[in-house]
């Protein structure tokens, strides 16, 4: 069974998704991500939200796969509201935003740093100069319900890798449009072992400066240049980095994101043949870098239109290494329900290629935001002695799972509208809920209301 070897390899790839907050609901913030938008003002659960999430999480865990939790941030964040120049107690301001037109409440108690694959891009020790693990924090500067993300982010990432000896974390690039950096979800590496030195992979959707083509709908959120800079940050060898530019039009089609389009594990590139600007040159240069080595699985537009693939984020999938030399797919409950994809995914099992089997879970609540299974998580390829480095309060096990569902259970509420967040138990909720969660992971004190009110 898997198990024991993903244990017990020297290097593997450990995932740490994002606990979904007590503030989970459907904001319309992202345009250009057309779940986000599509769902505004509908009803949110956000205790069948976390308890979704929480349960893939122990799924992977229960397969022996090294799987990580990240906590949640405090919301509202009423410290970026006293920047804005509101005044008064927290519940004087909460109340004083009722009526905002610009929806600042709703934007400042967005559960957004749920999908941490867009809370850092992380280089395994394998790949970089001085042979730490690298992360740097996403500025997520194109949204403002996400530009507030990268402080604590960097916080919680710092307590979890606090060795120095062993990961450095970088804070976020500057916060302009020039160095617009999402993370991981445009970042996809390559590798025959997760302890060999790898092949990176960015994915941008524009150049700042010099670019030649971008959407013309919807905005590009990653570029060419914040990539280029988190490859000097972390000391990768550009004879194993590949820098592609995303295809404008599946951006104005609603992929806003690379993993909303591809997903590639080891030596897999599971993408769709619209996903990239002069694929075959990407592909070429890919499999030269992996010295011939990388099995591409282009999905044909007459097979899964580009509608589809958005609708049922079939790429947003987790391409999961098994102990057989084959891999697993995991993807949402809305592949199942999409019949082209459905087909395709039957196909793709029994075809004899790299990808043998499925596993299906219901992530509803965060696929209505926009964000599945993919999404939910940071890949972190680590060392058995960097594992050891690692926090240990935050891997899930048999004794976390309940803990934390039990958490979730006692702290959440099972409906959430936009008008709840004027309701001043909510802050009291969450900060409560946030405070026992710090002990139960074991972080010590990182949110603001732990450290006085500040946010630096
Ligand atoms: O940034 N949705 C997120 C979804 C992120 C998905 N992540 C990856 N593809 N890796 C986003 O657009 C919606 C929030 C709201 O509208 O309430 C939101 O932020």
């Amino acid at each position: 069974m898997s198990a024991a070897v993903t244990m017990n390899a020297s290097a593997f790839e450990a995932n740490f998704d994002g606990l979904v907050g007590p503030t989970h609901h459907y904001g319309g913030h992202s345009f250009g991500n057309v779940a986000s938008t599509g769902n505004a003002k509908q009803a949110a659960n956000p205790r069948e939200a976390a308890l979704q999430g929480l349960a893939k999480m122990k799924a992977l865990a229960d397969l022996g796969y090294r799987q990580g939790v990240l906590p949640p941030q405090e919301r509202p964040a009423l410290w970026v509201l006293r920047d804005l120049g509101y005044t008064g107690t927290d519940q004087e301001i909460i109340s004083s935003l009722g009526n905002t037109p610009e929806g600042y409440l709703s934007a400042m108690s967005s559960a957004s740093s749920m999908w941490t694959a867009n809370a850092a891009t992380v280089s395994p020790s394998a790949d970089t100069q001085d042979r730490r693990v690298h992360f740097t924090v996403a500025n997520l500067q194109n949204k403002f319900h996400r530009a507030i993300e990268h402080r604590q982010t960097a916080r919680s990432l710092r307590a979890i890798f606090s060795n120095p000896a062993y990961f450095a974390v970088h804070d976020a690039l500057p916060m302009m449009a020039a160095f617009g950096d999402e993370g991981a979800a445009n970042h996809t590496r390559f590798c025959d072992d997760y302890g060999k030195q790898g092949v990176e992979f960015f994915v941008y959707g524009r150049q700042h400066w010099g670019g030649q083509v971008e959407p013309t709908k919807f905005p590009a959120r990653q570029t060419r240049e914040a990539c280029e800079a988190v490859i000097r940050r972390h000391g990768l060898a550009l004879s194993h980095t590949v820098l592609a530019q995303q295809n404008p039009a599946v951006i104005d089609a609603g992929v806003f994101h690379n993993d909303v389009i591809a997903v590639g594990n080891q030596d897999v590139l599971f993408c769709h043949q619209d996903a990239f600007l002069h694929s075959a040159q990407v592909y070429a240069e890919l499999s030269e870098k992996m010295a011939g080595r990388l099995q591409v699985i282009e999905v044909a537009r007459d097979a899964v239109s580009v509608a589809d693939a958005v609708k049922s984020y079939l790429f947003n999938s987790q391409l999961l290494a098994k102990a057989n030399g084959k891999q697993r797919l995991l993807v949402p409950e809305e592949c199942k329900n999409t019949p082209a994809v459905w087909a395709y995914l039957q196909a793709l099992q029994s075809s004899g290629g790299p990808i043998d089997e499925l596993l299906v879970y219901d992530l509803k609540q965060s696929m209505q935001n926009g964000g599945g299974p993919a999404c939910l998580r940071l890949r972190v390829a680590l060392t058995a002695q960097e594992a050891l480095e690692v926090n240990s309060g935050v891997w899930m096990n048999d004794k976390l799972y309940p803990q934390l569902c039990s958490w979730v259970e006692r702290n959440y509420r099972d409906r959430l509208l936009e008008s709840d967040l004027l309701d001043p138990l909510l802050l009291v909720e969450v900060r409560s809920a946030l405070d026992e969660l710090t002990q139960i992971l074991r972080l010590g004190s990182i949110y603001p209301f732990q450290l006085h009110g500040r946010d630096e």
